[in-house]
C-alpha cells in the first residue's frame, strides 16, 4: 500500500542517510490510518543504519522470522548532525531498569539471565477478547516495523534508537475494547528470584512497575510495542521480550518486560507518580518549558558524549514529535498535567 502523505514533514530521509545510499535507493512512503499531520515514514533499514557490528541475538525461531520480515522503514529524526543512531553498546549498556538495580550499568550486568522464553501476557479489563495469550500469538497477526525514535529520559539524557515492533493500536483493536475503556494500564513482571532489584530492601518502587496511557495516546500510530532493536531481538536490559515505546514522553513511560495490559476506566497511577507525585506525573510529555522541580528540562545530554564533547542539545517540545501529537493535548494546561 503506497500512500502519499499529505504534508511531508520537514524531516527528510536524506538527513540521516549517506547521500550515495539515498540517491541509489528506491523510496517509498507509507501512510497510516488515523495519521493527522505528516509523519515521515520512509524506507530502508540498511541505508539508515548499519548493524553489521551488532552482536547477533538468540531469538527463538518465530521471533527471528518476524524480525526478518520487518518493514524496512523508519521514522526519521530531524537533525542530520544530532540525531545519529546511538552505538548498540550505548543503547544496551546505559539503561534504566530498576528491577535489576539503580545504576546505569546494572541492567546490562544483571539482566542477562532473565528467562524470556516462553513468555505470555494477560490482556484484561474492559475488553471483549481478553485472557492469557502467548507472546507469539499476541504479535503474530502484525507486521514488524522499524522505527527510529529519540528516547529522552526525564534525567535529561537522550539517545536515538532503532526499534523493531508493532503498533500498540493493533493489539488493542484485536482485544476489542468495550465502550468503558478510557485508559491502558501496563505491568512489568514481578519475579524477585530473577530480578535482584525487587529483592532489595532499599527499593523505592512498589512492584510491579506500572505505567499507563490515555486510550488515544495508546492508539496513536507512533506508539509501539517493541520486541527488537538494531535489527535483532531486545537485549534483556532493554526490556525483553517486549516493552512499550512512546517517543514523545519521558523514557519512564516506556515500560519494560510487560506481562499485563489492561483496558481500564480510571486513570492508572504509574510507578513514578506514586513515588514522587510532585516530580512525575501521569502525562510525562517531554516539555522543555516545564522543569523538573530539581533540574531544568530545557536541554539534554545526547549520548554518546564525553567530558570533552558534552553534546548538549536543546530539548524539543514533545521530543520533536509535536506535529504528530500536539493535537492530543489541545486545550490542556501542560504545566498542570505534567
Ligand atoms: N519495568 C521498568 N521499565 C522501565 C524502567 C524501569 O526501571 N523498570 N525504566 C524506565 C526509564 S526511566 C527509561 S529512561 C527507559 C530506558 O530504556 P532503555 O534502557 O531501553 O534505554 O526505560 C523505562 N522503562
Ligand atoms: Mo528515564
Amino acid at each position: 500500500m503506497l500512500i502519499k502523505i499529505a504534508k511531508p514533514s520537514a524531516l527528510r530521509e536524506s538527513d540521516v542517510t549517506p547521500e550515495s545510499a539515498y540517491l541509489s535507493r528506491r523510496r517509498f512512503m507509507v501512510g497510516m490510518a488515523g495519521l493527522g499531520a505528516g509523519l515521515a515514514l520512509s524506507g530502508s533499514l540498511k541505508a539508515s543504519a548499519d548493524y553489521s557490528d551488532v552482536p547477533a541475538g538468540d531469538a527463538p525461531p518465530w521471533l527471528q522470522e518476524k524480525i526478518s520480515a520487518s518493514h524496512r522503514r523508519a521514522v526519521v529524526p530531524h537533525d542530520p548532525e544530532k540525531d545519529r543512531i546511538a552505538p548498540f553498546g550505548d543503547a544496551s549498556g546505559y539503561n534504566n531498569f530498576y528491577e535489576f538495580g539503580t545504576g546505569k550499568s546494572a541492567p546490562a550486568r544483571r539482566a542477562g539471565s532473565l528467562d524470556t522464553e516462553p513468555w505470555s501476557l494477560v490482556v484484561d479489563g474492559e475488553v471483549n477478547k481478553g485472557g492469557r495469550i502467548a507472546l507469539e500469538d499476541l504479535v503474530s497477526p502484525s507486521r514488524f516495523e522499524e522505527r527510529i525514535y529519540r528516547l529522552r529520559c526525564v534525567e535529561a539524557w537522550s539517545m536515538v534508537i532503532p526499534w523493531l515492533g508493532i503498533p500498540l493500536a493493533e493489539v488493542i483493536k484485536r482485544a476489542e475494547p468495550t465502550s468503558k475503556a478510557r485508559y491502558v494500564r501496563f505491568e512489568t513482571l514481578v519475579d524477585p528470584e530473577q530480578m535482584p532489584g525487587q529483592r532489595s530492601a532499599f527499593s523505592l518502587i512498589p512492584w510491579p512497575y506500572v505505567e499507563g496511557l490515555r486510550l488515544d495516546e495508546a492508539m496513536h500510530p507512533l506508539t509501539i510495542l517493541a520486541l527488537g532493536m538494531y535489527g535483532r531481538e531486545l537485549p534483556n536490559q532493554n526490556g525483553a521480550p517486549l516493552r512499550l515505546v512512546v517517543p514523545w514522553k519521558y523514557g519512564f513511560k516506556s515500560i519494560k518486560s510487560i506481562v499485563r495490559i489492561s483496558l481500564v476506566e480510571q486513570q492508572p497511577v504509574n510507578s513514578w507518580q506514586r513515588i514522587a507525585p510532585d516530580e512525575y506525573g501521569f502525562y510525562a510529555n517531554v516539555n522543555p518549558q516545564v522543569d523538573h522541580p530539581r533540574w531544568s528540562q530545557a536541554t539534554e545530554r545526547r549520548l554518546p558524549n564525553s567530558l570533552f564533547r558534552p553534546n548538549t542539545i536543546d530539548t524539543l517540545m514533545f521530543n520533536g514529535y509535536a506535529d504528530e501529537v500536539a493535537e492530543l493535548y489541545a486545550g490542556m494546561d501542560l504545566r498542570k498535567h505534567y
